[in-house]
């Protein structure tokens, strides 16, 4: 009894095939519209347009992929931390980036994409994780300054997505912020202990390790935003709150602040206070390291990859354990019954 409407609009940017719509799809988009206009969340049960399940479900994967693979660089140092306290501290932030990909696959499974299926694309390098991870861990200090300057990063970019208008990736943001937020501050604080306590030998590890991560920090946050192709809509679904460039000028005028409490030099001597602007200019980020990194030719990214396949292959005796497990059970419940 519904009417077949035709929607002429053509997909976005494309100008070929014009989508068939049957009129209760148009209104379906039309309460999808309205509802994010006016701020509300949608939950996985609602009604959603393909293309906002498909960004978010890249976003989401992509973000999981991030924290799986941002375990191996810190992981690297764990056995060598230089006190039991800072062993403890060390393996607790390397957990808890693994129960953040949890979460996070978790919320992206929520959108019709299987665990499995996500780890095929990241495993087979299609899929993206952030271009951070690529960099090696070349001291102790660098431990301090992916604590300070990435969970730092992290942090800016993540508060505005727990208002993201997706709820199952809003919520499970809220708690990864807490999380988060602990990680920054441990590596601050590993690193004042060394530049105020330590030897003038620990003090210049921690100076090369700020100018080895300064750049790339800034590069997490994305594209300028005039070369962000997915920002402008994620923005207007409200998956995205805060646009790259704003996002990247908050964190530089945060953690220039910071640095002065270190008592350690950013790497850029364009970096000054733009009283016009109230804000910190810097300098110019270079964005062929960055795409050549995403494309796969960083440093360290045959050496991530490698471990996360390896992690996979040698984790498959768990997987087929717990699976005859669950067989059994279920076949025994079955007999009871
Ligand atoms: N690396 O159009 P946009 C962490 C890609 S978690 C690699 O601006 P969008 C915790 C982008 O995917 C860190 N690729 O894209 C931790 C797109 O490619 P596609 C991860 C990047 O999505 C700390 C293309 O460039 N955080 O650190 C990067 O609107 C310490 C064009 O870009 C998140 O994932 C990059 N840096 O904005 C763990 C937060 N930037 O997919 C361990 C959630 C951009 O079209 C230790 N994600 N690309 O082929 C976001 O907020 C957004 O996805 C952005 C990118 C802002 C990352």
């Amino acid at each position: 009894m519904y009417t077949q409407a035709m929607d002429l609009m053509a997909k976005e940017g494309k100008s070929e095939a014009p989508l068939l719509r049957s009129a209760e799809e148009i209104a379906l988009q039309q309460r999808f519209d309205a509802r994010i206009d006016a701020g509300e969340f949608m939950e996985a049960k609602d009604w959603l347009p393909e293309n906002y399940r498909k960004t978010l479900l890249r976003q989401i994967s992509q973000h999981a992929h991030s924290e799986i693979v941002g375990m191996l660089p810190e992981g690297n140092w764990i056995t060598r931390a230089p006190t039991l306290k800072r062993k403890a501290i060390l393996l607790a932030k390397v957990q808890d980036e693994g129960g953040h990909g949890l979460y996070l696959y978790a919320a992206a499974e929520t959108l019709g994409s299987s665990r499995d299926q996500m780890l095929e694309a990241l495993h087979s390098g299609k899929a993206k994780y952030s271009s951070i991870f690529n960099y090696p861990t070349l001291s102790w200090a660098d431990v301090g300054v992916i604590g300070w300057l990435v969970d730092g990063a992290a942090i800016m970019n993540q508060v505005p997505i727990c208002r993201c208008s997706y709820a199952p990736y809003a919520r499970a943001m809220v708690r990864i912020c807490r999380e988060e937020s602990f990680h920054q501050r441990q590596g601050f604080d590993s690193l004042l202990v060394m530049m105020q306590r330590g030897t003038p030998a620990q003090q210049d590890m921690v100076q090369d390790a700020v100018n080895r991560w300064w750049w790339p920090t800034l590069m997490m946050f994305g594209p300028p935003d005039d070369q962000s192709p997915n920002s402008a809509q994620s923005m207007r679904w409200g998956i995205k709150r805060i646009s790259n460039d704003e996002l990247r000028q908050k964190f530089v005028d945060a953690a220039v602040e910071q640095a002065k409490v270190l008592g350690v030099s950013l790497p850029d001597p364009e970096l000054r206070w733009n009283e016009a602007r109230q804000h910190y200019d810097f300098g110019a980020i270079d964005w062929s390291e960055f795409w050549r990194v995403v494309g796969g030719d960083g440093p360290c990214n045959r050496e991530r990859l490698s471990a996360r396949v390896k992690a996979w292959e040698d984790g498959a005796w768990v997987r087929d354990a717990a699976l005859a497990h669950a067989a059994r059970q279920t076949e025994r419940a079955r007999r009871q019954a």
